[in-house]
């Protein structure tokens, strides 16, 4: 486990999901005042200091976080279940995405199309490998194919977040094949 892999989980869970978790907000683009944020993740009772947070931003496996220029503010890249406009660029996809899932959900996605149920998009990547482990985050992994060329044609709009995950509102049947 990297170093500071717990208090990251925990920044995650703020930036994304509960800011209330550290008592602080978000402004509507999902940004967060730096100075606010460590004042209130070290009231939670966790050590973190700036230079933590920066070297937490720089470590992150999958770039989750951004500063703004001036290091006053930060943000997750994506992955929010509260509504924040994080200025996501609308991008033309590659003809083909993936996502990974977990087997027992399939029927169900089969039925009703892929749903952003918790976050604000459902998730996609460009590569197999990436949507595997997606995948087994949530049980015996799945990967389907998403006709993401066939989609845009069809005006569905793509987005491409700061770390490179592309994210769309929801997925239709006719669009995925399974792997
Ligand atoms: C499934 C991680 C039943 C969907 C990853 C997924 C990703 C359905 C689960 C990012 C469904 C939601 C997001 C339907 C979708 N019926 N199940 N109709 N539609 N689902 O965690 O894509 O480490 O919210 O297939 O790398 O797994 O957090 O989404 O299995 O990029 O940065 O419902 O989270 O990044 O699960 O993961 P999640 P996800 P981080």
């Amino acid at each position: 486990m990297a170093k500071f892999d717990k208090l990251s989980k925990f920044i995650s869970l703020v930036l994304r999901h509960n800011p209330g978790a550290a008592n602080i907000a978000l402004d509507e683009h999902g940004w967060a005042d730096v100075e606010e944020l460590l004042a209130g993740v070290s009231q939670t009772g966790r050590k973190i200091d700036l230079e933590i947070l920066k070297e937490i931003v720089a470590s992150d496996g999958k770039q989750r976080y951004s500063f703004n220029e001036d290091m006053t503010r930060i943000r997750a890249n994506q992955g929010h279940s509260i509504p924040v406009d994080v200025e996501l660029k609308e991008c033309q996809p590659p003809e083909f995405l993936y996502h990974g899932t977990a087997s027992r959900f399939y029927a169900s996605i089969q039925q009703e199309g892929l749903k952003p149920m918790g976050r604000l998009y459902v998730h996609l990547s460009s590569d197999v490998e990436t949507a595997v482990k997606v995948g087994k985050r949530h049980g015996v992994p799945v990967v389907l194919k998403i006709h993401s060329g066939e989609m845009s044609r069809d005006k569905h709009k793509f987005y491409l977040s700061e770390n490179g995950v592309w994210l769309t509102k929801e997925v239709q049947g006719k669009y995925m094949e399974k792997l």
